[in-house]
């Protein structure tokens, strides 16, 4: 077999990765471990069982000859609404060994949105666990591209049980196109932001070793599902590069089910979200959880107010690290770090990458000033499938990533988050678009109008907030708050329903006619 090794210079951060001229990022995540003694070791620990990095190398080989067999082509995409499982780690890896580019997909979503990624992405395979069986069928008997070849997830392990565990890596290049992932903006439709062989040893050396101080020890339990890039890396690649063992927890990520989750696998380190520490802290006022095993939690996805890492230090004893990540950059690039923690801020550049908050002239702002944060790192995605417009908005040249914050420096060189400079928001750590839910909300029969904006709840976390202007004023009781909240709930993803109605006469406009959000925000 040919080298696909990494070598890692790291005497002084950041560390370097040079890769060898033929790389296939499934060697060292994967088959890396058998050389290394870990064929043993468990790799995934959930209730459906434990899984060896033995067996996750065949079963991963399994699966690159079944995509074979299929005639799946190297390049060819591979969309997966899989839910957090074993097969997912099979179809994510056993697709790269073979050169054929995965693209999981939020299961959240709704059969329009994932008929839209088929159509988008022209994908050859379709794969879906039974639980998003409803959306996921009408999503391919409307798209127009239909993938000729679909897989139930749970299918998976009969199709591969008599196919051959050995498997020739596909000869990439650290360059070549690897994964996507879709990424949603204000307006238009989500972008797949193409991410290369590279861009996860990157993250999983810069940020989880360099910053977290990963090691082959930890045990890792990522609230935020593999879907995400922030669970991907937390519960799928960071394990798989440390030599860790990873937890997953298939139902959704309730105050009860990480809590049950933590006493009963006792992870090392924890990953979730703000909302979900939230709701966490609102239970422990009233319950207990051993949360001993812990060594670090870590948030992402939106700011964590500087309240909530208090009061989890006090509830808990633990600190949670804050960092900022994304889709496009893969992972977090700005974090607090263990000893250097400042509340209520971001914190400092990973190491590898650089940060500059740049004015509204293209220059860097003074000093304190508040500004457009662009990134720049090795891992940041190639460009957005099929979107020249937005790639051209989004990477800049030379590197730079825009990422569509708006940021500003503290006095002692921590980073504060100061809000998005578009209008969208993030619910629960997944992107939120005010266009989407108002387009849903005007599809019903008694709204004339309808704006949509953020605010903060008792705990200082966006929700989406609407203000409506009904066609019949005689109509505004509320009957209709309750139907109109229904009517979102079963046409969007379930996150992103208003939690408040107003009933208005009319909308604060321009002279041109676009709503003046910011008018709304100040009620
Ligand atoms: C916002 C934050 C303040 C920010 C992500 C960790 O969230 C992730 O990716 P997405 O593409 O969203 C990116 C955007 O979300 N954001 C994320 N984290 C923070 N804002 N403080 C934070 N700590 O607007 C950013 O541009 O969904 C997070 C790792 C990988 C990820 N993809």
């Amino acid at each position: 077999m040919e080298d696909h090794s990494i070598r890692i210079e790291r005497e002084i951060l950041p560390s370097q990765l040079h890769f060898a001229p033929v790389f296939n990022v499934a060697v060292p995540f994967i088959d890396r471990h058998l050389q290394e003694g870990r064929a043993a070791k468990t790799a995934i620990r959930s209730d459906a069982g434990e899984v060896t990095y033995a067996q996750l190398a065949a079963n991963v080989n399994r699966t690159a000859n079944l995509l074979r067999s299929l005639e799946i082509v190297p390049g060819q995409r591979l969309l997966m609404v899989v839910k957090d499982c074993a097969e997912f780690f099979y179809l994510f890896w056993g697709a790269i060994k073979a050169g054929v580019v995965p693209v999981p997909l939020n299961t959240l979503l709704r059969a329009n949105d994932y008929a839209y990624m088929i159509d988008d992405s022209g994908a050859a395979t379709f794969v879906y666990s039974q639980e998003f069986a409803g959306e996921a069928e009408a999503a391919l008997a409307a798209a127009k591209a239909k993938p000729g070849c679909v897989l139930k997830a749970a299918e998976l392990g009969a199709k591969i049980a008599g196919l051959s565990d050995q498997f020739t890596p596909h000869p990439t290049s650290a360059e070549t196109e690897c994964f996507w992932l879709y990424s949603s903006g204000s307006t238009g439709r989500p972008k797949g932001t193409v991410h290369r062989h590279r861009d996860i040893p990157v993250t999983t050396q810069c940020y989880a070793v360099d910053v977290i101080g990963a090691k082959e020890s930890d045990i890792f339990f990522s609230a935020a599902k593999l879907f995400f890039a922030y669970g991907l890396g937390n519960g799928m690649t960071f394990p798989l590069w440390t030599g860790g063992t990873a937890v997953l927890l298939e139902p959704r990520p309730t105050p009860d089910s990480t809590f049950a989750t933590i006493v009963k696998y006792k992870p090392t380190l924890y990953f979730g979200v703000p909302t979900l520490y939230a709701a966490q802290l609102a239970s422990l006022e009233t319950g207990t959880a051993d949360l001993s095993s812990i060594r670090y939690c870590v948030s992402a996805g939106e700011a964590l107010p500087g309240d909530i890492f208090r009061r989890w230090k006090e509830a808990t004893g633990l600190e949670i690290l804050d960092g900022i990540g994304s889709t496009e950059a893969l992972h977090i690039f700005i974090s607090n770090r263990p000893g250097d923690i400042k509340p209520g801020t971001s914190g400092r550049i990973v190491p590898g990458y650089e940060a500059r908050i740049m004015g509204e002239d293209g220059q860097p702002v003074a000093a304190g000033d508040s500004g457009k944060l662009h990134i720049r790192g090795a891992s940041t995605a190639a460009y957005y499938w099929n979107q020249p417009e937005k790639t051209k908005d989004t990477m800049l040249g030379d590197g730079w990533l825009n990422t569509g914050d708006t940021y500003a420096m503290t006095e002692d060189g921590h980073f504060q988050y100061c809000g998005r400079s578009d209008d969208m928001m993030k619910v629960g750590g997944i992107w939120c678009s005010p266009f989407e839910i108002e387009a849903k909300l005007v599809e019903h029969p008694k709204v004339l109008e309808a704006a949509i904006v953020g605010r903060g709840d008792d705990d200082g976390l966006i929700k989406p907030e609407a203000w409506i202007v009904l066609k019949d004023q005689r109509d505004s009781s509320e009957t209709t708050e309750n139907d109109l909240r229904e009517h979102c709930k079963k046409g969007l993803a379930p996150y992103k329903y208003p939690r408040w109605f107003h009933f208005v006469e009319e909308l604060p406009k321009t002279a041109t006619g676009k709503i003046q959000r910011f008018k709304l925000r100040q009620h």
